[in-house]
């Protein structure tokens, strides 16, 4: 199932990280954001796919800045396969005051788990909280509100077909695949 960036697609990736925020959870690279909620910015690293459990580790942000030793979380893989989630964005699904971690597959080839959605409960523990309908086989992912509603919104880009997919962060805590695609991304 693993493909390879061709020069065209390489150049269109190349556009889109011109074009978007900083930060943007390109494959295998680690994402920033508070998944603790102390106001300090962590550093989210994704982990291998391990079959039936999956990791993570979390670099948490320091009162007088920088980061701690970075913390090994596991939790049981969520999806039917074993994939464990290559890249992320750390964002405030609903819009509740409380950051989730989301994660999605460079090979993920199932739309019903495309992602996942994670969150750090307590000092030793991340939660698994749901699953989201989305694209397959995703080069990357970033964040934007795209509506303009406050809660910041889910893009992801595909070099199979050079597609940009645009999911909404819903108030119920959800993302929502929006067809047809509304700009913004
Ligand atoms: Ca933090
Ligand atoms: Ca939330
Ligand atoms: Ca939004």
């Amino acid at each position: 199932m693993a493909k390879r960036i061709g020069t065209l697609g390489a150049a269109a990736v190349l556009t889109l990280a011109l074009a978007s925020p900083a930060g943007a959870g390109d494959w295998n690279a680690p994402f920033s954001g508070d998944v603790d909620g102390d106001g300090l910015t962590d550093v989210v690293t994704p982990g291998t796919s391990a079959g039936s459990t999956c990791s993570l580790r979390i670099a948490h942000g320091l009162p007088g800045g920088g980061h701690g030793t970075a913390t090994t979380y596991t939790y049981p893989n969520p999806t039917n396969y074993p994939l464990c989630g290559d890249m992320g964005e750390v964002v405030d699904l609903g819009g509740d005051g409380t950051n989730e971690i989301v994660l999605t597959d460079y090979d993920a080839f199932n739309p019903a788990d495309a992602f996942f959605v994670l969150r750090q409960t307590d000092p030793t523990t991340v939660t698994f909280i749901s699953r989201q309908y989305g694209n397959t086989m995703p080069n990357r992912v970033w964040q934007t509100d795209f509506n303009g509603d406050g809660r910041r919104d889910l893009c992801t880009y595909t070099d199979q077909g050079g597609v940009v997919d645009y999911y909404l962060n819903t108030a119920s805590g959800g993302l929502s695949w929006l067809h047809p695609a509304p700009g913004g991304c």
